[in-house]
């Protein structure tokens, strides 16, 4: 008689007791956290600007070597104030394949999000189909730094110059990343990054706009605070994107332990890579470690020529364990509303999108998920992969 694979799908019973996340929050210094929490109440001052929001702005601008850093309350807002006070309007072209937030930040502005495709190996902005996307209309292009993992800065700077078109970065992975030497945070117009608390860097929500150019972050420093310019004084349109001061003591905090949190993931990442070797038709995406990485997100493409289960089986069959990989950034942008309905045949032009979107799995690491962990992820997968037959016939009797 053939023995029961001992994985959740078979045995009922989930490998790990508690899920395991993807983005499951780095915590840092607990002690440092309290103590600044603490500093805020006896101070009275909670939001608008005050001193924790203040220090953690200059660390961060010292640590990106950029000219200003502006906090806000989260890096979707942070995008739609820096389109808005960067006169972007008309269409802007942004990557099909990214968090939906990338493509709402331009349309709940009431400007029109242009789905360009992406470059199957980088899962960055294709700079040629950015340019095939280019219309009288166009005014500027977000582009996103998918996993951390730089977009084609060089090309898309040289795109935006011929143009005369604004580049800004959805830079909400890649706190803590470089490109060819230079930080991540001081690229095109503005660079903004998300420290959500699923992020390497989190202040439970919040993000920055980081930006070499005065003027913008002057008028973006106005536009964050509904348009104020001193009491009584509004000189602007502005919205209110402000971080708190308990964003800023959690921001600082874990800023503090960022070389921690690079450490784990790191681990983490290195210990999927060799142990994933080797199993035919799964890769783990790879970092260029020759630059700065934050190592946050493992991602692992699955092949739906050479494995023996698709993405979507072995995701399943994880869950069921209790490791809650995800399908990002699946089915793309341009398949969720409103943008499925705006434009129903995109989907023709983004190809790359539509392959990676169908076979990228994201699986948990950071500083909650330990490298023994791993060893049993890959168990699973590996005993999945080896009894394939079983598991798709549980899996289609499951329903
Ligand atoms: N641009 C890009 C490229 C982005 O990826 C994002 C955000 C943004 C812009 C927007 O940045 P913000 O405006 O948020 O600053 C999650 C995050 O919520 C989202 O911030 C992130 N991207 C995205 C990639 O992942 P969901 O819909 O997957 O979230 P959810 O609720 O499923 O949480 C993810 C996992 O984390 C769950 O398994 C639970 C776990 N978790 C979550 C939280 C909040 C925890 O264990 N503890 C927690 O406190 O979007």
């Amino acid at each position: 008689m053939q023995e029961t694979p001992s994985i959740g799908l078979f045995t009922g019973k989930p490998a790990f007791p508690q899920p395991l996340h993807v983005g499951r929050p780095n915590i840092g210094n607990r002690d440092q956290l309290l103590k600044r929490i603490n500093g805020m109440l006896d101070r009275r001052w909670l939001s608008n600007n005050g001193p924790l929001v203040q220090e953690f702005e200059k660390e961060i601008a010292g640590y990106l070597g950029v000219r200003n850093a502006v906090c806000v309350c989260n890096a979707t807002v942070g995008m739609e104030v820096a389109i808005r006070a960067a006169n972007i309007s008309g269409e802007v072209i942004v990557p099909a394949y990214t968090f939906v937030a990338t493509a709402h930040a331009v349309q709940w502005q009431g400007f029109t999000p242009i789905f360009a495709d992406v470059d199957g190996t980088t899962h960055n902005l294709d700079p040629a189909n950015v340019e095939r996307h280019i219309t009288p209309r166009t005014t500027g292009i977000l582009a996103t730094h998918v996993w951390g993992r730089p977009a084609p800065i060089a090309e898309l700077e040289s795109i935006a110059r011929r143009h005369k078109l604004r580049l800004i970065f959805d830079a909400a992975h890649a706190f803590g990343c470089s490109y060819r030497g230079r930080m991540i945070g001081g690229f095109g117009d503005a660079e903004v990054f998300s420290f959500h608390a699923t992020k390497f860097l989190n202040s439970f929500e919040g993000g920055a706009i980081c930006t070499n150019d005065d003027a913008l972050a002057k008028k973006i420093r106005l536009m964050i605070n509904f348009g104020f310019a001193g009491f009584d004084n509004v000189v602007e349109l502005g919205t209110n994107a402000k971080m708190t001061e308990s964003s800023a003591a959690m921001g600082l905090t874990s800023l503090e332990g960022i070389a921690g949190i690079v450490a784990a993931n790191r681990a983490n990442y290195t210990a999927y890579r060799q142990q994933f070797s080797g199993i035919r038709g799964l890769a783990v995406m790879p970092y260029d470690e020759s630059e700065h990485c934050n190592y946050q997100y493992v991602v692992c493409e699955v092949d739906p020529e050479l494995s023996v289960l698709n993405r979507d089986e072995l995701v399943r069959v994880l869950h069921l364990d209790n490791v809650l990989a995800r399908k990002y950034f699946w089915p793309g942008v341009h398949r969720m509303e409103p943008y499925r309905t705006l434009y129903p045949e995109s989907h023709l032009h983004l190809s790359e999108t539509e392959r990676m979107a169908a076979r990228v799995m994201v699986l948990p690491t950071g500083t909650a998920v330990s490298t023994d962990d791993i060893a049993r992820i890959t168990d699973i997968v590996r005993t999945a992969l080896a009894s394939a037959g079983a598991v798709k016939r549980r899996l289609s009797e499951m329903g």
